[in-house]
């Protein structure tokens, strides 16, 4: 049972598209691996389809199986994949070798504070092959500065305030692999994000130091990472943000992580972090930064990279690249990180429930969780955050009227009264900005 299904999960994180694709482009195939191959490996009956069938496969009765949606993906098939060995990280799930890209599953995800060794890989080049602390350099020019200045990052640790910071960074692509349908790109499913403490100082503390003229609109970054090609002339990914979010002191240049170096992965010795923005403009393995006098012009910067519709299209449009706008803030999110999606659970016991929840620029007002597919709520406990741009933790005991499967589904709300939808919300070309709910599964006995 709740055991036998990597085998799915194999096909669909491998896979170049999402969950959608493998359920909607062959739906006879997905109902066999989903419910022969994984939930009956041995058995040889024909193919399933409806409620009864799925009773059936999952070997327990689905509670509340009246408010479930028809087509719901169960969400004990959604979301996981077998992990992977790299140096430093712990059962983080492949997606890409070239460039690496891991993400975290969910329950790996339980800490309040995220450690080192579960932080997640986006890379959109190659990493550098040479990192040394002691004699990396950080360049400072721009049409807005007056003249360049270079910094060694010692000499950046000696001369700055130390500042240490949890900080939420999540890539915006994290959720793409539900989109239906479905896109390209790194088949995130939950575990693009993370909420480890950052070390390092405030990026406006140097700004300010290097003499910014009033012209600047925005800072750009620019890496040491190489081009995927191999071409040195080119750069994988040179991306920054407006000025205003430069000069906020709570954005950051960081060279560590939970007290000790970074990881090679997430940008040691050097890189920023913006808090509730898409990871993308959180520059790693950091030599450069510009003023510019204009919007920056790197690779990764035009659209459609980091750009959505400015206005809402229909799922599958084809959009003109003059019609998007570009990412900003991330939206209000949650996570279940404990219990992980399909354990057991005696059913006569409370489930304790420990989640996360962020959102953006704003904070978390509440989340609330649901165990009859959204139909009821239930306020969770809330913590506030430990700091601006920190995601907040919520606990919940839920208590199963009878035994069977369920699904718990959180929902969080911000300061602004968005709360995430249930479902997928506006599609968009490159499956950017996905909140929707999170689901696990669980099995009541
Ligand atoms: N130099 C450089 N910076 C980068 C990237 C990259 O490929 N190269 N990826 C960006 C993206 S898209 C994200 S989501 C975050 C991921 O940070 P992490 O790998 O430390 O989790 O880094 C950003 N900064
Ligand atoms: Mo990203």
């Amino acid at each position: 049972m709740p055991d036998e299904k990597p085998v799915l999960r194999t096909l669909l994180t491998r896979r170049e598209r999402g969950i959608h694709e493998f359920f909607f482009s062959d739906p006879e195939r997905a109902d066999w691996e989903t419910w022969h191959r994984i939930a009956h490996p041995k058995s040889r009956r024909g193919f399933l389809t409806g409620l009864s069938a799925m009773t059936g496969a999952l070997g327990v009765h689905i509670a509340f199986s009246e408010l479930m949606p028809r087509g719901l993906i169960p969400a004990v098939y959604a979301n996981a994949s077998e992990p992977f060995e790299i140096e430093g990280k712990d059962g983080l799930v492949l997606l890409n070798d070239r460039p690496l890209n891991a993400e975290t599953m969910p329950h790996l995800l339980n800490d309040n504070v995220t450690p080192t060794n579960r932080l997640f890989i986006r890379n959109n080049g190659l990493p550098p092959a040479e990192t040394n602390p002691s004699s990396w350099t950080l360049t400072i020019g721009g049409e807005s500065v007056g003249a360049t200045r270079r910094y060694t990052l010692p000499e950046l640790k000696q001369k700055f305030e130390h500042v240490s910071r949890q900080i939420t960074l999540e890539c915006g692509g994290n959720g793409r692999a539900e989109f239906d349908p479905p896109v390209s790109g790194n088949q995130w499913t939950l575990g693009a994000v993370g909420c480890p403490v950052w070390d390092g100082m405030r990026l406006r503390d140097l700004l300010l130091d290097i003499g910014k003229r009033d012209n600047a609109v925005f800072l750009a970054y620019h890496a040491k990472d190489r081009h995927a090609s191999g071409d040195p002339t080119r750069e994988p990914i040179s991306r920054g943000v407006h000025i205003s979010k430069a000069m906020d002191p709570d954005s950051m240049l960081v060279w560590g992580m939970n007290g000790a170096d970074m990881h090679p992965m997430n940008g040691h010795p050097l890189r920023l972090v913006f808090g509730g923005q898409p990871g993308s403009t959180s520059g790693k393995w950091l030599t450069g930064l510009a003023l510019r006098d204009r919007l920056h012009d790197g690779p990764k910067m035009a659209p459609p990279a980091y750009h959505v519709p400015c206005e809402p299209v229909a799922p599958g449009s084809q959009v003109a690249y003059e019609d998007m706008c570009m990412l900003d803030s991330m939206p209000v999110k949650s996570l279940i990180t404990s219990p992980a999606s399909g354990m057991q659970h005696e059913s006569k016991q409370r489930l304790p429930i420990h989640g996360h929840a962020w959102a953006g620029a704003q904070g978390v007002n509440s989340v609330q969780l649901s165990i009859d597919y959204g139909t009821t709520w239930l306020d969770t406990e809330l913590q506030p955050p430990v700091n601006r741009f920190a995601w907040q933790h919520f606990d919940y005991s839920v208590s199963f009227p009878k035994s069977g499967y369920y699904e718990v589904w959180a929902r969080a709300i911000d300061s602004d009264g968005d709360s995430q939808p249930m479902l997928v919300p506006g599609w968009n070309p490159k499956g950017y900005g996905n909140n929707a709910c999170h689901r696990i599964a669980v099995y009541a006995v």
